[in-house]
């Protein structure tokens, strides 16, 4: 059985998404006023708008059930009575966990074609990225996967011990160098492998930061998270990722149909191993809530907050070792929620989200400015929504706020280029003191 079935086969360069002739390179972003790219002419595809109201629906019938009180632990515990409730892996606390975990992964032994264990290498990461290639691929060995599941989570617990929710990224240092930021993924591989295709691996002077909502929907979130990871292990400066809405296990519960999936997919792969699920919930909460980029632009997956004056220091202080709550009972509940969900709209204030429901907000033009102002940050790059017009990016708030989305042809019908972004702090500070930034579109 490949687990890479929704990768078409490698051997030939057509069956694969590629950069567009046109694409952009290291361009600067416009206006959405500017743009008169032929792709916005697509506008109302059919199959586009299908899936983006389907998928609206699914996360407002999540909101909205979550609300009723319906509790996915409980519904949990009466599926798997021996698995217990809630996961008990508090924030550098997890030694019992981590004890449990190591005992499974130590009486494994790696099976399958292709292996990688310690010490991680980024010969080795290049590696695992060629075989994911290969369109024989089989799932990754179990102990393989445990093994870079628990180095990581000790990487993040300690990163997050250290530095919060909210992480320093530095921006490229030299000419030459890059930072590419990507939003969601949403288990697609195939846009992973044609993104470290293009523009390279992961490598000291070519990092990324992976925005959010890797998990759910696409039935490959797992070898992308293992992917990302070897190079995180390998070379902890060269790969970041920040939490999104997805990586959460209310959410990874619910079926693909209804927008989550990633449960199943780990359980599809590996059998009878509900300790694994929990591995990777553990990582998920001891992910980084934003990301800030060399002082000027701050990477977060949803967006802005609906509490008033809220600092970077606040969001340093967010905890996120949790799941995200539901009802919003302290400002920090609020802070973690809207971080995670919130989406912006083209007008001033906040307003009640009319598409995803439950408690959810939309974030206007006059936040993002106060916000940036209050912060001295430049820029907002967040993710969690597909670009209108068929584009992997969108501009908004005055070109202060721009939306990342890396997963192309999203669902497999959505026709959508994906989009990465190349922050450049050499080219920041134009004559109106914004940053400026690159984009790579392709499709
Ligand atoms: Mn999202």
């Amino acid at each position: 059985m490949g687990c890479v079935e929704s990768v078409p086969a490698r051997t030939s360069r057509s069956s694969r998404p590629r950069l567009s002739s046109n694409h952009e390179r290291m361009a600067p972003y416009k206006d959405e006023a500017d743009d008169t790219s032929s792709e916005a002419s697509d506008a109302g595809d059919a199959a586009f708008d299908a899936w983006d109201a389907m998928e609206q629906a699914e996360e407002l019938s999540y909101l909205e059930q979550q609300l009723k009180g319906c509790s996915v632990d409980e519904l949990m515990t009466k599926r798997f009575p021996t698995r217990g409730g809630a996961l008990a892996s508090p924030r550098g606390g997890g030694a019992a966990a981590h004890s449990q975990w190591s005992s499974v992964a130590a009486a494994l032994t790696y099976d399958g074609d292709f292996a990688l264990s310690p010490p991680y290498t980024l010969k080795k990461a290049g590696e695992l990225y060629s075989y994911l290639r290969s369109p024989n691929a089989k799932p990754l060995p179990r102990k393989m996967v445990y093994e870079m599941l628990i180095a990581a989570s000790h990487a993040f617990e300690a990163q997050a011990a250290a530095c919060g929710s909210l992480i320093h990224v530095p921006p490229p240092a030299k000419p030459g160098e890059r930072l590419l930021v990507c939003g969601d993924t949403h288990g697609q591989l195939q846009d992973v492998l044609v993104i470290f295709e293009e523009h390279g691996l992961p490598a000291p002077g070519n990092a990324y930061l992976f925005n959010g909502d890797i998990a759910d929907r696409g039935r490959n979130a797992t070898e992308i998270f293992v992917l990302l990871l070897a190079f995180k292990l390998a070379c902890p400066d060269i790969m970041h990722i920040n939490r999104g809405n997805h990586e959460q296990r209310d959410l990874n519960e619910r079926p693909f149909a209804n927008g989550g999936g990633f449960a199943w997919e780990v359980r599809a792969k590996y059998p009878h191993d509900e300790l694994l699920i929990d591995l990777f919930q553990n990582l998920f909460t001891n992910l980084p809530i934003a990301s800030l980029v060399g002082e000027w632009a701050l990477v977060i997956h949803g967006g802005l907050f609906r509490e008033e004056d809220v600092t970077l220091d606040d969001i340093r202080a967010i905890d996120a070792c949790r799941q995200p709550p539901s009802v919003l009972q302290t400002r920090d509940d609020t802070l973690l929620f809207d971080a995670l969900w919130a989406d912006p709209h083209d007008g001033d204030g906040i307003v009640a989200s009319d598409n995803r429901g439950g408690v959810s907000i939309q974030f206007g033009r006059d936040l993002t400015k106060a916000f940036c102002a209050r912060n001295g940050v430049q820029s907002i790059i967040r993710s969690h929504q597909l670009p209108k017009r068929k584009r992997g990016y969108e501009i908004q708030h005055d070109a202060m706020l721009l939306t990342i989305f890396s997963a192309s042809n999203y669902g497999g019908v959505c026709g959508n280029r994906g989009g990465a972004l190349a922050p450049d702090d050499r080219r920041r500070g134009g004559s109106d003191g914004r940053a400026e930034a690159g984009l790579l579109l392709w499709m």
